[in-house]
């Protein structure tokens, strides 16, 4: 049996590392602006550096991005040559509602995503839209507090009635929040969440995580009551959990960190804290304040379908002296079976059918991959043609292992996929280090990591190589 003939193939990225224009049309500034190029990263996107507005030291790559705010008719042509039936983009909060808690919203922000939607349906390309991707207006972190404050969800339920209204006919497929358990790793980045020396850091994620969880709900009633045709996704930072070997101590280490992520998703797919989640508030001591609205919310709404991004499988163990690696903001065990990228994120193409069967195993909900890809080094060169080209075929490997797996998945496990949408389907900032030098994309963006370059587009190898992959749909991968 092959894909379905209604497969979505596509491509994903996200506002705040494509869009740039971060103070134009009226936009307000976001914690993502404020995240900054170079050693001081970390700190920030941890929320153990305060810095909400940026100073004349640093460099801020997201207020530039790859411009795709001037750029998107161009962009989203050349994924139409590509085939695409899919984009994944991301709103910027703060285009719609530049401090967060207007009450009006502002229109030039809503008639940018307009005109971009209406471009992508001239190509028949059906968008696929991340409500929140990292970002939360600066004005909410100061203001409020970002999601530790329960006051965010009726700002983000104010914002997704106004999408959904908005772009009804427009956009059908949703997704809440970008990698949701990314919270407990890149907390200011993932939610707007800053720390006092001293604060209970663990205590105040969970409560942030707790109103983005409830967010979540009401969106997927409000997606549904204002369009029935609208499908609503959550979706999580994925990759199984290994034990580094067959000690219970590390299977069973295993099985606890694949907990802490799957949380998140057990709400949301499933409708109410797992047991073991009690547990574990419980001990901690931590009050939630999940009221009996919260429980019946979560109950009752739970989400279409569950997106995940999948770059790597993860490893684990309880012994002292084992190598360690890194990958999306995961620290682990260094599998010793698994080569890594250039950026040390280790590759298992197999882990991904794992991944999928064990998600599928136990939510029996149709799965989309909406981010999966290589961050490698590109080198333009002269393609004989009077331009220039990547010979990315690295990716490409990379790209056909992985489809080989998820076709796997479908075709012989039974798993229910409804797309896939590789990251970065055109070069941009990277979230972990800032640089522009960790390329994902088919599309050659010329801008370095210090903000130099003419933000031209050229065609990578693998742009064409997709373009064969979509018109066969995974049939012909060589
Ligand atoms: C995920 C994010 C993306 C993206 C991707 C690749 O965590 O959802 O925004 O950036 O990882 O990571 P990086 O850009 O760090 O290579």
């Amino acid at each position: 049996m092959a894909l379905s003939k209604d497969f979505l193939w596509g491509g994903a990225t996200a506002a705040n590392q494509c869009e740039g224009a971060y103070r134009e049309g009226g936009r307000g500034l976001a914690n993502v602006d404020v995240i900054p190029h170079g050693p001081d990263r970390q700190a920030v996107m941890r929320g153990t550096r305060r810095m909400l507005e940026p100073d004349g030291e640093h460099f801020y790559p997201a207020m530039y991005g790859i411009d795709f705010y001037h750029h998107y008719k161009e962009d989203i042509r050349m994924f139409g040559e590509m085939g695409f039936k899919v984009f994944r983009l991301s709103i910027a909060w703060s285009r719609i509602f530049p401090q967060g808690d207007e009450t009006e919203p502002n229109e030039e922000g809503l008639r940018f995503y307009e005109d971009v939607f209406r471009e992508c349906h001239k190509y028949g390309i059906e968008p696929l839209v991340t409500i929140t991707h990292f970002d939360c207006p600066i004005h909410l972190i100061e203001a409020y507090g970002g999601w530790k404050n329960r006051k965010l969800i009726d700002f983000y339920k104010n914002l997704v009635t106004i999408l959904f209204t908005r772009y009804k006919g427009l956009v059908k497929y949703w997704i809440t929040f970008n990698e949701i358990n990314m919270i407990l790793h890149l907390p200011f980045m993932g939610a707007g969440l800053l720390f006092e020396d001293g604060e209970d850091q663990t205590a105040a994620k969970y409560l942030s995580a707790h109103h983005e969880l409830v967010a979540s709900a009401w969106a997927t009633k409000i997606a549904h009551e204002i369009d029935p045709e609208n499908k609503v996704g959550c979706m999580m930072a994925a990759g199984d959990y290994y034990p580094y070997c067959s000690l219970p101590e590390d299977v069973w280490a295993a099985k606890g960190k694949d907990h802490e992520n799957l949380m998140f998703i057990d709400v949301q797919a499933r409708g109410y804290y797992p047991a073991y989640a009690r547990k574990q508030f419980e001990r901690m001591g931590l009050d939630l304040g999940i009221t009996e609205e919260d429980r019946r919310m979560l109950r009752e709404y739970t989400v279409d379908f569950v997106s995940f991004s999948y770059y790597s499988s993860r490893c684990i163990t309880t012994q002292e002296g084992v190598g360690e690696t890194i990958g999306n903001a995961f620290k682990g065990t260094r599998n010793p079976y698994l080569k890594a990228s250039e950026w040390g994120w280790q590759i298992d193409p197999l882990g991904l059918r794992i991944t999928m069967n064990s998600l599928y195993d136990r939510y029996q909900k149709p799965l989309f991959i909406v981010e999966n890809g290589l961050g490698a080094k590109d080198e333009l060169v002269d393609d004989g043609h009077g331009s220039y080209t990547v010979d990315d075929q690295y990716r490409i490997d990379y790209l056909r292992e992985h489809i080989q797996a998820f076709k796997q998945a479908v075709e012989e496990d039974g798993v229910e996929l409804l797309g896939y949408t590789p990251w970065g389907c055109i070069d941009l900032v990277s979230a972990s280090t800032g640089e522009m030098a960790k390329r994902y994309g088919f599309i050659y963006v010329d801008r370095d990591n210090q903000g130099n370059g003419s933000m031209k587009r050229y065609k990578k190898k693998s742009f064409e190589w997709y373009k064969k992959v979509i018109a066969s749909n995974g049939e012909d991968l060589a």
